[in-house]
């Protein structure tokens, strides 16, 4: 098949997810064109992928650069040119949006079109009133729909009214790649703890949707208990206030802010705890990652969280906000090496289940045929 995929190509799960799929098609002998702003960052060389930029030129008349007409343009320029099968948009404004527009522009060829709900498109953006009602057009009209959880499809249901079904399509990683690495592979490892120090993680954009303050406040509690270390994966809006809280409490020398790292896999294997205290999260892609790698994760009973994290299996969930249970149950995991392990090796057996490549792609692909073998 020949696919486009339509993404925000920064960093962000979205993009991470889009990056990862459009790779595993391009594996399994699909010809995959990604449309964006910009180069998706984990997009790594295939000969089955190309890379379609979409350039906003900038004119005098348009007091803001006019960047959805020209992806809109660029949409109906790579369907024609490359003779697309289906496109794939990761996000609903608006990305299908403009590859509905796109699609309705060229003439005598039918092309599917798939869109994939990510929990920010619909929470954050869709339910703001500037964009209620095209995000509304948006997942009315695409032929193809999936959510990346049950919750999220439920959710998207009733604050949009809709009423189709919308299947799941959970994240999903490759759990060749994303594996605990053997400690002599680390030569980073010492750097950010010693022999008798535990080490918590915690990887996101740094959103004040992802609460990073309420970890600090966490993090304080537990390292009055357990010698530990903090290791801050990544950047964003809150970053310089997270940064503060931890000068304020006197943390420096037990915080690490690594900023935005391309890959996590020797973070993550150094790593006793992944903490995510989200106040919204769809699906939470980190915390399959962390799971494949074996560690386990405390994070926020939220959005799609607990269809992935099992308490007391492969992690433990807490109430957003509650500072003195999530201090309780980080400190339970670090104080217990056995209980570690057990949800570690659970954890990683979870994501071979149920959200691997090898699981998850195919679904995907089944829904393409079964889109294009539909009428849209
Ligand atoms: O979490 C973020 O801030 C990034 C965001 C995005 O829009 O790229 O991630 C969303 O999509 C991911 C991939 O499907 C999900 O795993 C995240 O849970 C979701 N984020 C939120 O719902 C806050």
């Amino acid at each position: 098949m020949k696919i486009g995929i339509v993404c925000f190509p920064s960093y962000g799960g979205s993009g991470v997810l889009a990056t990862e799929l459009g790779w595993h098609l391009a594996n399994l002998g699909h010809q995959v064109h990604f449309i964006s702003y910009d180069q998706p960052f984990r997009l790594k060389f295939h000969e089955n992928i190309f890379y379609h930029p979409v350039n906003t030129p900038h004119y005098d008349l348009f007091p803001f650069p006019p960047y959805y007409l020209a992806l809109v343009n660029k949409i109906a320029q790579v369907v024609e040119e490359e003779e697309l099968d289906l496109i794939h948009a990761h996000y609903a404004v608006p990305h299908a949006l403009a590859c509905q527009q796109a699609l309705a522009m060229v003439v005598g060829k039918e092309v599917g079109l798939v869109t994939t709900l990510h929990g920010t498109d619909i929470t954050l953006v869709g339910n703001n009133e500037s964009f209620f009602r095209t995000t509304r057009y948006a997942i009315i009209n695409s032929p193809g729909l999936t959510a990346v959880s049950r919750d999220l499809a439920k959710l998207t249901r009733e604050v949009f009214n809709i009423e189709r079904p919308i299947p799941c399509i959970h994240n999903f990683v490759d759990t060749r790649e994303y594996q605990r690495m053997k400690p002599e592979n680390i030569p980073c490892r010492l750097r950010y703890r010693s022999k008798e120090e535990k080490l918590i993680i915690h990887i996101s954009n740094f959103r004040g949707v992802k609460r990073v303050e309420d970890l600090i406040e966490v993090f304080d509690r537990v390292q009055k208990k357990v010698l530990a270390r903090l290791l801050l994966v990544g950047d964003g809006p809150t970053r310089d206030s997270v940064a503060a809280r931890v000068r304020e409490k006197g943390l420096e020398n037990r915080v690490v802010f690594l900023g935005a790292q391309d890959n996590v896999v020797p973070l993550l294997s150094i790593a006793d705890l992944l903490i995510l205290p989200s106040e919204k999260e769809a699906f939470g892609l980190v915390n399959i990652e962390a799971m494949a790698c074996e560690v386990p994760v405390l994070a926020t009973e939220v959005g799609g969280i607990p269809e992935v994290v099992v308490h007391g299996e492969t992690g433990f969930l807490a109430p957003v906000g509650d500072i003195k249970k999530m201090t309780e149950l980080a400190t339970q995991i670090l104080e217990n090496p056995d209980l570690q392990k057990k949800m570690g090796l659970a954890g990683r057996q979870r994501v071979i289940d149920n959200f691997s490549s090898d699981r998850i792609v195919p679904l995907y692909l089944d829904y393409y045929q079964e889109i294009k073998g539909g009428k849209n």
